[in-house]
């Protein structure tokens, strides 16, 4: 009794990652009986938001309506990082000022505002000066969320001689897992992460895309107070997929034996060097392991269009031998139809954290090799959730070393070469799916705040 439909604004930041999970928070709030402004800034990064957020909004729910958000131009030739994503970020933080006048004339009012990580440092003032409640998305594990809070107050140390890296709630962490740029206090990043994540203890809310199952020591630290004024940390996860996207499918995979095939991708921005291709490629040869690799060579999907597959992958007839046995794509695939099939019996996965969420929600083994940024510690995670394996030693972007295609071989041939393997992570999937049904852990948060947003 007396309840108001709650009525929330999501503010989304650049890249896939960031993308996916507020346009899934999006269909279940409208789908919980909310109704929801996305706030889409112009112009993204890659075709894949906009194809993204074109479809999504083309069959979304009356619940769900959108709001362009016109940025202003960023000069980007003084900023301190070259990397295309963040400094989007930047350029949507410079632009946060405009959001006042947008939210303020929202009619009816909202309830809260939902803003991502990467941008909250510049929007929260802009969200409290309209005397709006203040909730974050954090994009990735909450393992990484736990870094991200003691990260302003600890990251001093990083300048002396020790090799680890102490998080309250996690313990300490050699210094290599942290994602590159947080050694260097000039970077565009270290600037944000450090903003974002003091700004973290001034929210009404942080929601998460993960579960008790999954993660449940660590959110049971941050919520106990390991990390002093943090607002409380609400599991939400898995967010379930948004289907369907007029996406081909993989006909490929139905001849298949089942749990065959390993699947292979490191994400919508991360680049392999041509080196680390080739030997990716002769290390699924040698595996004698079916395969479906999505293959890229760039940062932003647009520069990719011109890549011709034989060229990446070195004209030696791989494409030719592999025939049957093993399929190359340079196209989006639908990571989620390919993760639900039964011929998939293991992801080769460069663990993004909605990647890892996807997996473990279909039960799917995971070989984590991290590139860059959260990947690592969130491959921690997989290894710790009984998700999959992490060869430790294996390089991540920038390291000299190549993994070689003799060793890929041998973690290819483990990940799917027997059954028992791929059972292995039924357990977790399981879970996931538990935690997001009614009556589950993260259904019961959500629930709660969309209540009190109602109120
Ligand atoms: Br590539 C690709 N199809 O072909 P992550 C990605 N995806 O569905 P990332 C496809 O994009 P960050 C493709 O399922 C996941 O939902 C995939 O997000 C989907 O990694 C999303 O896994 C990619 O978080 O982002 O793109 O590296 O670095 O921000 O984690």
């Amino acid at each position: 009794e007396g309840a108001r439909t709650p009525r929330v604004a999501l503010l989304p930041s650049a890249g896939m990652g960031h993308l996916t999970p507020f346009l899934r928070l999006a269909a279940v709030l409208a789908a919980r009986g909310c109704d929801v402004t996305l706030i889409t800034p112009h112009p993204v990064v890659s075709a894949a938001e906009a194809r993204h957020i074109a479809a999504f909004l083309a069959s979304a729910s009356p619940r769900v309506r959108s709001l362009e958000f016109r940025l202003l131009p960023f000069d980007a030739a003084s900023a301190t990082s070259t990397d295309p994503f963040f400094l989007q970020f930047e350029a949507i933080r410079r632009s946060a000022h405009l959001l006042g006048p947008l939210l303020a004339s929202a009619c009816p009012a909202l309830s809260a505002v939902v803003t991502d990580v990467s941008l909250i440092s510049a929007v929260a003032p802009v969200v409290a000066a309209v005397g709006l409640p203040n909730y974050v998305i954090f994009t990735s594990s909450a393992a990484m969320l736990a870094l991200c809070v003691a990260f302003p107050s600890a990251s001093a140390s990083l300048g002396g001689a020790a090799d680890t890296f102490e998080v309250p709630g996690l313990a300490a962490l050699p210094i290599n897992w942290l994602p590159q740029p947080l050694r260097d206090p000039g970077n565009l990043f270290t600037t944000q992460f450090v903003e974002n994540g003091r700004e973290l203890t001034r929210v009404d809310g942080i929601m998460i895309n993960t579960w008790d199952a999954l993660e449940g020591e660590t959110l049971a630290a941050l919520n106990a107070g390991a990390v002093a004024h943090l607002p409380p940390v609400i599991p939400v996860g898995p967010l379930p997929p948004v289907k369907p996207r007029s996406i081909p499918g993989i006909p490929w995979l139905d001849d298949q034996p089942e749990r065959s095939v390993v699947y292979v991708s490191f994400g919508s921005r991360t680049a392999l060097s041509a080196e680390q291709i080739r030997e990716l490629g002769a290390g699924l040869e040698k595996s004698g392991c079916r395969f479906l690799w999505a293959a890229k060579s760039k940062k932003v999907d647009k520069e990719d269009d011109g890549v011709v597959l034989e060229e990446l992958l070195g004209d030696d007839g791989f494409l030719r031998r592999m025939e049957g046995r093993g399929l190359v794509v340079k196209d989006w695939v639908d990571q989620d139809a390919v993760l639900a099939h039964p011929a998939v019996g293991g992801f080769l996965c460069h663990c993004g954290w909605n990647s890892v969420t996807e997996a473990a929600i279909h039960g799917v083994r995971v070989l984590a090799w991290p590139r860059h940024g959260d990947q690592r510690l969130n491959a921690w995670v997989v290894e710790r959730g009984g998700l999959g394996t992490w060869p430790t030693e294996w390089s991540w972007e920038g390291d000299a070393e190549l993994v070689s295609g003799e060793e890929i071989a041998r973690r290819v041939r483990e990940l799917v070469g027997s059954p028992d393997a791929s059972d292995a992570a039924a357990p977790v999937g399981e879970e996931a799916v538990r935690a997001a049904e009614a009556c589950g852990s993260s259904r019961k948060a959500l629930d709660e705040l969309i209540e009190k947003w109602g109120r």
